[in-house]
């Protein structure tokens, strides 16, 4: 006899009275995932965040035996960020990878990780956010009703691109037209430095860069890499003006849904690839200048000092201390060291 594969776990129950007694030799991989949960990421496959979350998911599956299914949507191929993000608090995405500073429009302190030198480099600001500023970052966004895993995933000190010049000092960005993400903190950013930011989702930004909307961005080296932003970008400018890195987002009624254990196994599995995935984009940060250097970019390094001048000056770290609130940014102070 062929047992044909159920289309769902229900109309096989409900079909195969009969079969019931074969139902014991179907071995775990061909049965049916009790959740079949989307995650969705902005970036292409091959970048490593997109690398370890494959792995990631591929061990939740076997180690359920099957019952959680995750399938991977990479390039934003669910929408742009802000949509992904209305599509994961309705329930229509399960996990989401998001950066704080996107974030903010839900959660406002979440984009206290990208505020302009803020941290030496990357290892220095996951000191800050895997302690008591992401605990507190973590209980603003479970306040609104999602779930936040303990460990972000690493994106990296951002540097900027440009069709039309290279940035030296802070006085190239005078009325310079640069993407930024959308978030509120990136624009007031780039305005404090004197340009002209425009927030655009990442999955317009190649084409917004190709068409000339916009004459920069600014992103860490394994994005500008894998995402090819090198084919529409010629200079690229070294300043490490901010760090970014990602939360893995659930949402809520579809965490609460799984068991105990299949929570348990996701929470370990995501600890773990994390923490690879951090190493490995650290790694590939450190060597692609070179590389990207030799497709073609004219590499410098900005003399950021002018830079910093014009945060201070135009009062970009004292408003964001009032908009944070005095206990979020003494946790940020406590680990930087006085910004305002
Ligand atoms: O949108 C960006 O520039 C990116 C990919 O770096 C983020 O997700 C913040």
């Amino acid at each position: 006899m062929t047992l044909r594969p159920p289309h769902t776990r229900r109309q096989f129950l409900a079909g195969s009275a009969a079969a019931l007694g074969t139902i014991t030799a179907i071995r775990a991989p061909a049965r049916a995932a009790t959740w079949n949960y989307r995650y969705a990421s902005n970036l292409s496959v091959d970048h490593p965040l997109n690398v370890y979350m494959r792995q990631c998911w591929d061990a939740v599956r076997h180690e359920t035996g099957g019952r959680l299914d995750v399938a991977i949507f990479p390039n934003s191929e669910l929408g742009g960020d802000t949509a992904v993000l209305s599509q994961l608090r309705s329930g229509a995405v399960q996990f989401f990878s998001l950066d704080g500073g996107i974030l903010q429009g839900v959660v406002p302190v979440a984009a206290i990780q990208g505020i302009g030198f803020a941290f030496k480099d990357s290892a220095d600001a996951f000191r800050a956010l895997d302690g008591p500023l992401g605990d507190y970052v973590r209980k603003e966004i479970a306040a609104k009703g999602l779930y936040v895993h303990p460990k972000m995933w690493e994106n990296g000190m951002r540097q900027i691109t440009s069709s039309s010049k290279p940035i030296h000092t802070a006085a190239d960005l005078n009325n310079f037209t640069i993407r930024t993400p959308a978030g509120a903190l990136w624009v007031d950013l780039f305005k404090s430095f004197g340009a002209s930011p425009t927030p655009i989702n990442f999955n317009e930004t190649y084409t917004a860069l190709q068409t000339k909307v916009v004459d920069g961005e600014e992103n860490p080296y394994a994005i500008i890499d894998s995402a090819h932003l090198y084919e529409v970008q010629h200079y690229l400018s070294v300043t490490n003006h901010m760090w970014s890195a990602y939360h893995l987002l659930g949402n809520n009624d579809a965490w609460q849904a799984l068991p105990a254990d299949v929570r348990a196994i996701v929470d370990r599995n995501l600890t773990k690839y994390a923490l690879q995935q951090r190493r490995a984009t650290a790694e590939r940060n450190a060597s692609l200048a070179d590389q990207l250097a030799r497709r073609g970019m004219a590499v410098s390094v900005a003399e950021t000092r002018s830079f910093r001048t014009r945060l201070e000056t135009s009062g970009f770290y004292s408003r964001w201390k009032t908009a944070f609130g005095p206990t979020a940014w003494e946790l940020l102070e406590n680990h930087t060291g006085k910004l305002a």
